[in-house]
């Protein structure tokens, strides 16, 4: 359970605001777009002028979400009156894709469950332990006597479902499952969440064939690391948002304690993901290169270097703690 005054601070926060402008963090992912489009849904049926922005766009993925098609996807065509900026699953402003100006002048309210976050708004609401920041919008919601609708539970479980990975994760919690049954009351469209996430694109495919062509192990097969270049991504058609979930592939080798995928999102610009087992904690190893995120789940992103030298340093990274364990 959040700790309970944090939770009541921020849902009178956002009842104390009229218009709210949420973020989360790039590259989205289940939770940080389910997080979004729910709490958007609901602060708008709490009568708000609520904004969306998703500066990478929705993957396809995730259109499903209800809200997704009514998202700002331009940072020019924010609206730039005065609101309250609402940061989603995210710890740091630059992680956000929002440009400071105007809007790192106004306040900033942050909720989030990345074990890396401090808590950099006014009023913040960070719990480490819950698997979701869609389990801590479900709180907020109850505090605000929201009525969770079959839209808003879809969009909360499709949160739930991103990162518990079904539920197969360590933080799987029994409150988890114990929401996640409550979400399906209310309606939450389980089959079709389960149908769209699970659909892979045939470029996603191509991507996958080539990441698994190019896998290889170290440590006594303790460690696996794969690349794509940026030449792959203009080839098959794809963005670094298109490509969750590939890293599971390196991670679900037999005896792999630690596993890597880098990718080259811009020319020089790498972006790397990291899952472990028990013996290594990635944030920590995402923190070495100015990333973080959670001890079995974390990430980082490597400016101004060629990706063969992201790769070997990411490597020796992993091969010192593998040492280490
Ligand atoms: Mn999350």
């Amino acid at each position: 359970m959040a700790n309970n005054q944090a939770v009541l601070q921020m849902a009178a926060a956002l009842n104390g605001a009229s218009r709210l402008l949420l973020v989360a963090h790039l590259s989205p992912d289940g939770d940080s777009l389910g997080s979004l489009l729910g709490l958007g849904r609901a602060l708008m049926g709490l009568g708000k002028l609520v904004t969306v922005f998703v500066p990478d766009g929705v993957p396809q993925k995730y259109r499903f979400l209800p809200g997704a098609d009514a998202v700002v996807v331009q940072a020019e065509r924010l609206p730039r009156e005065r609101c309250t900026v609402v940061l989603l699953d995210c710890g740091e402003w630059q992680r956000s894709g929002l440009p400071p100006e105007p809007f790192a002048a106004f306040p900033l309210l942050n909720i989030d469950h990345h074990r890396t976050s401090t808590g950099i708004g006014q009023y913040n609401l960070i719990d480490k332990r819950a698997s979701a920041t869609g389990e801590l919008i479900y709180e907020l919601l109850l505090a605000l006597s929201v009525e969770i609708d079959q839209e808003v539970a879809t969009c909360l479980y499709t949160a739930i479902v991103g990162d518990t990975g079904w539920f197969r994760f360590s933080n799987s919690t029994p409150k988890v499952h114990r929401l996640a049954a409550r979400l399906l009351e209310a309606g939450a469209r389980q089959e079709l969440v389960n149908d769209q996430m699970m659909t892979m694109p045939e470029t996603y495919l191509r991507a996958l064939a080539v990441v698994l062509g190019r896998l290889t192990t170290f440590c006594e097969r303790q460690g696996a690391i794969a690349w794509l270049n940026w030449n792959d991504l203009q080839q098959f058609g794809v963005t670094a948002s298109d490509l969750e979930g590939l890293i599971d592939y390196p991670r679900s080798l037999p005896g792999v304690q630690v596993a890597a995928l880098v990718v080259e999102i811009a020319p020089r610009t790498c972006k790397v993901s990291l899952r472990s087992r028990q013996a290594i904690d990635v944030s920590d190893l995402a923190a070495e290169f100015g990333g973080g995120g959670h001890a079995r789940a974390a990430g980082c992103t490597i400016p101004d270097s060629e990706l063969d030298n992201c790769v070997s340093a990411v490597r020796a990274a992993m091969e010192r703690r593998l040492r280490h364990a």
